[in-house]
C-alpha cells in the first residue's frame, strides 16, 4: 500500500508553506504515515544545486534563464528517488511547489512551454495538485512580499496565467484569501479521499501522463 503524493502550488505568498505544514500535521493527527521532514519544499535550497538557485533568487548571482530552469528541475530530480521510496514505504509526501511552478515561472519569463516541460518528464506524478488561489493584489498585502526576485505584480500576474493554462480537472483549487482554518478544512475534505485512493492504486505515475 503506497502513500499519496500531494503537491501544493500557487503564486508567491499564497500560503503554501503555512498550509503544507498545517496539512501535514492534520494527516499525522489522523494517523496517516507521512514522510520524514514533510512538507518538502522546492526549491530545496540547501543542496549544492539549491544553493545556486538561492543565490539567484536573492539577487546574488545572475544565470541564463534556460540554465536556471534546468537547475530548478535538477533540484527536483535530486529528490525523485527519495519521493518514490517514501511512497513505496506507504508514506504520504507533501510538496510545497513542484514542476508546475517550474513551468509557470519560466513560461512567464518567455521560455517555450514544451521545452520547459521536457526537463521534468519522468518525475513522480502527484495524486492531486492543491492550488492556492490568491489575487496579486491580496498577495502584495501579505508580510515580506517583494523581498525576492519575481515578487512583483507584473510577474505574479503572468505566473498566475500560466498556472491557469496548466490546470486540469484533477486540480483542487482553493480560495487562499479565506481564513487559515477554512482553507485547511477545504483541502482536507478533498485530500483525505486521495490518500485512501492511493492505497489501492499501487502504480506511481510519471509526469506528464
Ligand atoms: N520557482 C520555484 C521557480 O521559478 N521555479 C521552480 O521550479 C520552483 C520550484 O522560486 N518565487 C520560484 C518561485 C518562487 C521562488 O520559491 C522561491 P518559494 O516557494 O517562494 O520559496
Ligand atoms: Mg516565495
Amino acid at each position: 500500500m503506497r502513500g499519496a503524493l500531494i503537491v501544493f502550488e500557487g503564486t508567491d505568498r499564497s500560503g503554501k508553506s503555512t498550509q503544507t505544514r498545517n496539512f501535514t500535521n492534520a494527516l499525522q493527527a489522523a494517523g496517516i504515515a507521512v514522510a520524514e521532514h514533510s512538507p518538502w519544499s522546492f526549491p530545496h535550497r540547501t543542496s549544492p544545486v539549491g544553493q545556486v538557485i538561492n543565490a539567484y533568487l536573492t539577487n546574488k548571482t545572475h544565470l541564463h534563464e534556460r540554465a536556471l530552469h534546468l537547475l530548478f528541475s535538477a533540484n527536483r530530480w535530486e529528490k525523485a528517488s527519495q519521493i518514490r521510496q517514501a511512497l513505496r514505504r506507504g508514506e504520504t509526501v507533501v510538496l510545497d511547489r513542484y514542476a508546475y511552478s517550474g513551468i509557470a515561472y519560466s513560461v512567464a519569463k518567455g521560455l517555450p512551454l514544451t521545452w520547459c516541460k521536457c526537463a521534468d518528464e519522468g518525475l513522480p506524478a502527484p495524486d492531486v495538485v492543491v492550488f492556492l488561489h490568491l489575487s496579486p493584489e491580496a498577495a502584495a498585502k501579505r508580510a515580506d512580499y517583494g523581498s525576492e526576485r519575481y515578487e512583483n505584480k507584473h510577474m505574479q500576474t503572468a505566473v498566475a496565467k500560466v498556472f491557469e493554462q496548466l490546470r486540469t480537472e484533477q486540480w483542487l483549487v482553493v480560495d487562499a484569501d479565506a481564513d487559515e482554518a477554512t482553507v485547511l478544512n477545504r483541502i482536507l475534505d478533498s485530500a483525505m479521499p486521495t490518500v485512501a485512493k492511493a492505497r489501492s492504486t499501487p502504480h506511481i505515475a510519471s509526469l506528464w501522463n
